[in-house]
């Protein structure tokens, strides 16, 4: 992409209503656009990297045999009526009705409505084990809707819900589940620890929340510091393998890490005391296992091997799609902008021309982007009649983790200038080198 015809409208001025950097950013960015409170538009470049996230979500989600669908945002009042939540839910719940007097839900989950798929078209035990997931939006009538994209009304969500014979069977989903959001956090650079979490409206008795360290986030935590260490990094995991995904599960979930809401302080004061942290975190998901809380309710039974009747067993699974892209800003910036992490990047480098319209370092420019193109990566290229300064300034604002920066006087040499956004540092190569080393950097993501 040339940035002279992209739709970029970075900010130059903080906006007053952001009151944490990832807000900050992604409003000066040109990210979102805030239509209503809690309710954005996705401008260009947060859109990308909204599409990013998804794409990591799917292919983790594929690799564990879970399957996608796609459920609508609106759905009958008379579903949430049988699981008894209409009432429930409260205020949370917006509450729409048709021009035929029909009760309908903005819906804020999709527990029902999965379940009454699953009633519909499976009654046999050969059909299980089954996931289903979906990434739709949300809403949410939140109270106080703040922070931007981190607590917004209307948000996207990754959903995902298992259907299995037994206990047993749906805690081998739980616990697969786990294991494909620690790798999904790990490809977006973020460590996301497991915690201990109430069930609150979702319902059910084991669950754990997914927390981002940041101290902005809104959750105050409690843990042991060495679980910030553990990493998953490129070992092979058989999902199928009841024992092995559970011994993952065990490593990821021994060490005490709770939010306050479940913390015990006798617990804590085991820890060894120089590793005992205090400190915040940001949810980006949470997993349930609630048993036949709504297979019950909404009679979604199967027939066993010896013929007789039982309620499936259920769990739910969520991530928080948008809210990660305030997540990640919050774990990696600066204060010139953000620093994306390769797996996320909206643009795999940025290419800046340091004398537009000079013959030489045009053509020096289009014949890196063209190889950077032919090789399968995303540049943009800041071709704008501008000074060097800002383009800089863009560039660092919206956090492409490298840039190649081409001029007449390194040309001259053979060379143009590589930097790493994370660390600032530079390198002078030629530009097919530069062009090599970029490529091999994202081969390995
Ligand atoms: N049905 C279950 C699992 S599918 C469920 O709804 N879980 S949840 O309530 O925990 O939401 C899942 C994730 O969505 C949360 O962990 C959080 O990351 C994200 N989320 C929840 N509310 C909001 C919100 N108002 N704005 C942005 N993200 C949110």
């Amino acid at each position: 992409m040339r940035l002279s015809r992209y739709f970029l409208p970075v900010l130059k001025e903080n906006p007053a209503e952001a009151q944490i950097v990832s807000h900050r950013y992604m409003l000066r960015a040109g990210m979102i656009k805030q239509q209503q409170a809690g309710i954005y538009s996705w401008l260009p470049l947060g859109y990308k990297v909204l599409r990013r996230i998804e794409q990591i979500v799917h292919e983790e989600q594929a690799r564990a045999g879970h399957i996608a669908l796609l459920m609508p945002t609106l759905q009958p009042a008379d579903l949430w009526r049988e699981s008894g939540r209409y009432d429930d839910y409260g205020e949370e719940m917006l509450r729409i009705t048709d021009r035929q007097g029909r009760d309908m839900l903005y819906g804020p989950t999709n527990e029902e409505m999965i379940t009454d798929i699953f009633r519909s078209h499976v009654s046999s035990y050969k059909d299980l084990p089954l996931t289903l997931y979906h990434i739709q939006w949300k809403f949410r009538d939140e109270m106080r809707p703040r922070f931007g994209v981190m607590r917004g009304r209307e948000f996207l969500m990754k959903d995902g819900y298992n259907f299995d014979i037994d206990k047993d069977a749906a805690l081998h989903a739980y616990n697969r589940h786990m294991v494909t959001y620690l790798r999904t956090y790990e490809r977006m650079g973020l460590t996301a620890i497991p915690m201990r979490a109430d069930s609150g409206p979702i319902g059910g008795d084991d669950t754990h929340e997914f927390l981002v360290l940041a101290s902005t986030g809104e959750s105050e935590v409690f843990y042991d510091e060495a679980v910030t260490q553990l990493s998953l990094g490129d070992r092979k995991i058989d999902y199928d393998n009841r024992e092995e995904v559970a011994e993952v599960c065990k490593e990821f979930t021994t060490l005490y890490a709770r939010t306050d809401e479940t913390h015990k302080e006798e617990l804590f004061n085991e820890v060894p005391e120089d590793r005992r942290k205090v400190g915040r975190g940001i949810e980006v998901g949470q997993i349930f296992y609630f048993g036949t809380k709504y297979s019950d309710a909404m009679g979604a039974t199967v027939q066993t091997s010896d013929g007789s009747s039982v309620p499936v067993h259920m769990g739910s699974h969520g991530i928080g799609v948008s809210r990660l892209l305030g997540a990640i800003i919050e774990a990696s910036h600066d204060d010139k902008g953000i620093i994306w992490p390769e797996g996320v990047t909206p643009f795999h480098c940025g290419i800046v021309n340091l004398k537009q319209a000079d013959d030489v370092a045009d053509t020096a420019c289009q014949d890196l982007y063209d190889s950077l193109v032919a090789l399968g990566l995303e540049p943009l290229y800041d071709d704008r009649d501008a000074r060097a300064g800002e383009k800089f300034a863009t560039m660092d604002l919206i956090g492409l983790p490298w840039r190649i920066t081409v001029g007449p006087r390194g040309l001259k040499n053979g060379v143009v200038e590589l930097t790493s956004r994370r660390t600032g540092e530079s390198e002078e190569l030629p530009p097919a080198e530069a062009v090599a080393k970029v490529a091999a950097i994202y081969a390995g993501i």
